[in-house]
């Protein structure tokens, strides 16, 4: 009885002393810094070269973390990934089938759902997101966001946020803090201008946004609602950055800095930006017990005119692969729109150094936080239900791990499915001869380029991904797979 007892007491200690349990004046920190569109390529520790670009910040994350080298996106545009980000969900189960959210447009995220933030709350979080929202307000289409915005990002478990609507050069050209257009001084509109895509702006009378000064707002409010709270407060921060989407204008101190133009300088610029809050969490001693998660919601955006003019293809032009070796980028069905530089950083506590080739997504950082912080305590299937823990891969990184089938959507709607080895892309448009438009099968371990269509001959792999892809969209991927 006593040699049981004891043998009891070894196995419980054992499994304690195997998995990460954080107290609750212990639990991390968690930043998940999130730049827009930015593509696998456009750092040094994923390829680019020194002589062009330096990313020094983003590379030692990475040497002190474990850098994913396939990792991907759910969406090759903003809001799908945005949405799938903060719910575990595909955003194709919401009535948006293609495309964003639009300027004008609702909110897209169910009120009643548990998001992410809800979930870190639920552990003792405090939670804030600054920067791009790019999901929608108000529960219908309105015409202007003046007044008390409902739902707003502080509707979905956020204490804090200080949003920049939808993009860089959105036509609103204020920020929203909380539930309110940020320094709004009266209800007059008067329209004065033009936005880059020719629309007018909204004109409220508010501080207008100055495009170039975005990044270094965005770092300076993260900063002041981090050193607002207690400082054993356990805080999960959202940080949406606004570049390198265009038009690309880095800040003023970063202009001139790389050597590849401009687009070179806006990729050092979030660089810098996720060193300033590095700097941060060092000089308040809190770097240590912060997990920070480093990526992008879509591949890098190449412009179609080869003009030597546009900053990006400057960039191109000088050797930059933004994208690195893919094909395509944002908004196609090619994995240059979706395979984006992931880096998951925990000083001490993850291994150091480490490159994973298994495949996660963006959509999996629900469930892995759910995972590693919170021991899966009060999640639900429904809370997070295309999202999984890759908490395995880190850990434990000799041990077999493979992602249960991954879906993605392009800007038009076109779905494309991941598994085993092999990416399927369904039909587009049935009645159109284009060769493009059929349905696609590549070899993810022989044709990284997705270069040759294997969809004639390897049948039973066509149907077997019809099969997933039709149950998908039915059920959720839970239901259909469970966690390995
Ligand atoms: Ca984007």
């Amino acid at each position: 009885m006593q040699r049981s007892i004891k043998l009891y007491l070894i196995i419980i200690v054992s499994i304690f002393s195997n998995s990460i349990i954080f107290s609750q004046s212990k639990k991390p920190n968690v930043i998940v810094f999130i730049a827009d569109d930015f593509g696998y390529g456009s750092t040094n520790i994923y390829g680019a070269q020194e002589a062009l670009i330096k990313t020094p910040n983003v590379n030692k994350l990475a040497k002190e973390g474990v850098k994913f080298t396939n990792a991907y996106t759910t969406g090759s545009v903003c809001t799908p990934t945005r949405y799938a980000l903060m719910t575990g969900q595909y955003s194709w189960r919401t009535k948006l089938k293609k495309g964003v959210v639009n300027m004008n447009d609702p909110a897209l995220i169910d009120v009643k759902r548990k998001t992410l933030p809800k979930y870190m709350q639920s552990l003792g979080y405090k939670t804030a997101m600054v920067g791009k929202w790019h999901l929608g307000f108000k529960e219908k289409k309105f015409n202007n966001l003046l007044g008390n915005i409902y739902p707003a990002p502080t509707d979905y478990g956020l204490d804090y946020s200080f949003a920049l609507p939808n993009n860089l050069d959105d036509g609103h050209k204020v920020y929203i803090e909380n539930n309110k257009i940020y320094g709004l001084r009266s209800d007059k509109i008067s329209p004065y201008g033009k936005s880059f895509y020719g629309k007018q702006y909204k004109g409220y009378d508010a501080p207008q946004r100055v495009t170039e000064q975005v990044t270094n707002d965005l770092t300076s409010k993260s900063i002041e609602w981090m050193k607002s709270l207690d400082k054993d407060q356990p805080f999960f921060l959202y940080y949406a950055a606004a570049a390198v989407h265009h038009p690309i204008v880095p800040s003023p101190q970063m202009r001139g800095k790389s050597n590849a133009g401009a687009y070179g300088d806006f990729i050092q610029d979030i660089d810098r930006s996720l060193g300033d809050l590095i700097a941060f969490l060092e000089e308040r001693g809190l770097r240590e017990n912060t997990i920070i998660i480093f990526a992008s919601d879509n591949g890098g955006d190449i412009p179609r005119k080869k003009n030597l003019v546009m900053p990006e293809n400057f960039a191109i032009n000088k050797g930059l692969q933004i994208n690195g070796n893919y094909k395509g980028d944002k908004h196609t069905i090619w994995d240059g729109g979706f395979r984006i530089p992931f880096i998951v950083n925990h000083p001490k506590k993850i291994g150091e150094d480490k490159t994973s080739n298994v495949t996660v997504s963006t959509i999996d950082i629900y469930d892995f936080l759910a995972d590693y912080i919170g021991n899966n305590k009060g999640l639900d299937f429904e809370d997070a239900p295309d999202s999984y823990s890759f908490k395995k891969a880190l850990l434990k990184p000799n041990k077999f791990y493979e992602r249960p089938p991954l879906v993605h959507r392009d800007a038009q709607g076109r779905k494309a499915i991941r598994f085993e080895g092999w990416k399927f892309i369904e039909e587009k448009n049935k009645d159109t001869k284009r060769k493009m438009n059929a349905e696609m099968l590549f070899s993810l371990t022989k044709d990284k380029k997705e270069s040759t269509n294997l969809a004639k001959t390897e049948t039973a792999v066509v149907i077997k991904a019809k099969d997933y892809l039709s149950k998908v969209i039915v059920k959720s991927s839970k239901e259909i797979w469970k966690n390995n």
